[in-house]
């Protein structure tokens, strides 16, 4: 046998082991892990209990290989008789055994999707992880100016400050603005009447949440909501680490720190009637949860409740509150997010009691991992009410006045990066009542983040936060205000600033006086 001969061999024999591996592997996980029936009918149904990609692409990739292979010989019948079939008989001892090797191949791969177990998780996996965390905490941190989630490009951002403004159309107010490690309000007309700011190193109480090490530029505010007299609440978060998070903070018209609560909070915080706080947190669980088919140990997102001045009432285990629900078959499905983030929660709202069947309340969760919006009884602490559809990566559900609900629905048109939109629906019967673009034209664009908010007369201000831009539409979907964060940085002029979001508040409602300050 010629030497070249020899690799042709070697290399159809690797090549049919591998397949044969992987098709071992995704014909039980196909089974196994996922119902591929259920996710088909309900696919087809509209009614998906999981967006799929991962699934139908694999099996149509297959599809398309066994077609073209198909085409293929029938193409080369003539070359197969004159030419493969000499070759194949010549060569039938090793073809015999490179089937072999691709039978065992194949019931190998099937036995580790099946059993979770394989040579690489036994010895090496946790090792690759270890060695993956080390480097990432240690070297991979973002340098200050580099395209960051505070900090873009000027020659990326067309707007900077105000954009299209039609007073008429407009709903008016002021609106606030937060990100790096600030708010201001801003006018209709882009003037900045007040801003907040807090030096970090003078409030970081907490070492073991902000360790000296830890560059202070990576922090940032994620959410804040303001009250009447000028005090800002404010989520601080931080690039880079898990769990996320670094606390819960309340701050006066002056920036004075009134209370800082050092956790590890994330995504999204809301108020009750009461004035205590409802915010996300996290840490690293190890406990099995019963009726969950999770791997140990995940990250633990909870519901970290405190009073209105920033003391500890309680701690709600979200990922428990699915054990003995209905929906504890959300986890049997693919989750987008690795490493453990199995809900990666990113909402919560406060319900009027009596809606979901919460007699004394609920709250709106949304759970990116599972896909899925869902309700949270608060006397019974379990899920009572759970749906996924035809958004993917979504954020920020609210429960709206007419009882639909509205939410940033990151990946609209599913199987692309860039074409966000914002969709009203009838939570009971999946119509789209209302949806911003109308039709998917990439005018609207993060994959992640995203919020809105449903003005006074019917408006919608959307939070575009990769975009970096506010932007009001009215339901016809015309754009009537539009604002982009306006600062160059004082250390690298190339760079200008990025914010999370923002939220427009009714004039008369804002009781201070405005110190007129841009925030940096
Ligand atoms: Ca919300």
């Amino acid at each position: 046998m010629t030497s070249k001969r020899r690799i042709i061999y070697i290399a159809a024999t690797l090549l049919s082991i591998l397949v044969a591996w992987l098709a071992g592997r995704r014909l039980v996980q196909a089974i196994y892990n996922g119902n591929a029936g259920e996710y088909f009918n309900s696919f087809i149904t509209g009614q998906a209990t999981h967006p799929l990609d991962e699934y139908l692409s694999d099996f149509n990739i297959l599809f398309v290989i066994i077609i073209a292979v198909a085409i293929a010989l029938l193409l080369m019948r003539r070359i197969l008789t004159q030419v493969v079939r000499p070759l194949l008989l010549r060569n039938l001892p090793l073809i015999i055994g490179a089937a072999s090797l691709a039978f065992i191949a194949f019931i190998y791969g099937a036995w580790t999707a099946w059993s979770g177990a394989s040579l690489y998780k036994f010895w090496l996996e946790d090792t690759f992880a270890a060695a993956r965390a080390i480097y990432q905490d240690k070297f991979r941190h973002r340098p200050l100016f580099g395209e960051s989630d505070t900090w873009v490009l000027r020659s990326k951002r067309n707007l900077q400050g105000l954009g299209t403004y039609s007073p008429e159309d407009a709903q008016d107010g002021i609106t606030l603005v937060y990100g790096i490690q600030s708010a201001w309000l801003v006018d209709m007309d882009g003037t900045i009447l007040h801003s907040w700011a807090v030096d970090y190193d003078s409030i970081s109480t907490d070492r073991e949440l902000i360790p000296r090490s830890y560059p202070v530029t990576y922090i940032y505010w994620h959410m804040a909501r303001l009250q009447p007299n000028g005090d800002l609440v404010v989520m601080i978060d931080q690039f880079d680490k898990t769990p996320n998070g670094l606390a819960m903070m309340k701050i006066d018209h002056d920036s004075n720190v009134l209370w800082i609560h050092p956790h590890h909070v994330h995504h999204d915080f809301n108020f009750d009637k009461q004035g205590n706080i409802y915010a996300i947190d996290q840490r690293i669980a190890d406990e099995e949860v019963k009726g969950l088919k999770i791997e140990t140990p995940y990250l633990d997102d909870g519901l970290l409740v405190l009073s209105p001045d920033g003391k500890l009432i309680d701690r709600i285990s979200l990922i428990k509150a699915f054990s003995g629900s209905d929906y504890t078959k959300f986890f049997n499905n693919y989750s987008d997010y690795r490493n453990g983030d199995y809900l990666h929660t990113n909402n919560v709202d406060v319900l009027e009691p009596g809606l979901f069947g919460a007699a004394s309340g609920g709250l709106l969760l949304s759970f990116t991992g599972l896909g899925a919006i869902a309700v949270m009884d608060m006397e019974s602490r379990k899920i009572v009410w759970a749906r996924v559809g035809f958004w993917r990566h979504q954020h920020d559900p609210d429960m709206l006045a007419n009882n639909n609900i509205m939410l940033f629905n990151n990946l609209c048109a599913l199987r692309t990066d860039n074409d966000a939109c914002v969709t009203e629906i009838d939570p009971e019967t999946y119509e789209i009542v209302w949806q911003y673009p109308e039709n998917s034209d990439a005018s609207l664009f993060s994959a992640y983040r995203g919020r809105q908010q449903v003005l006074a007369n019917g408006n919608v201000l959307i939070s575009e936060f990769q975009n970096g831009r506010l932007v009001e539409v009215t339901r016809d979907g015309k754009i009537v205000w539009e604002y982009s964060c306006p600062f160059a940085s004082k250390v690298n002029p190339d760079y200008v600033c990025n914010f999370v979001a923002g939220r427009r508040y009714d004039r008369s409602s804002l009781n201070f006086e405005f110190n007129g300050k841009p925030p940096m």
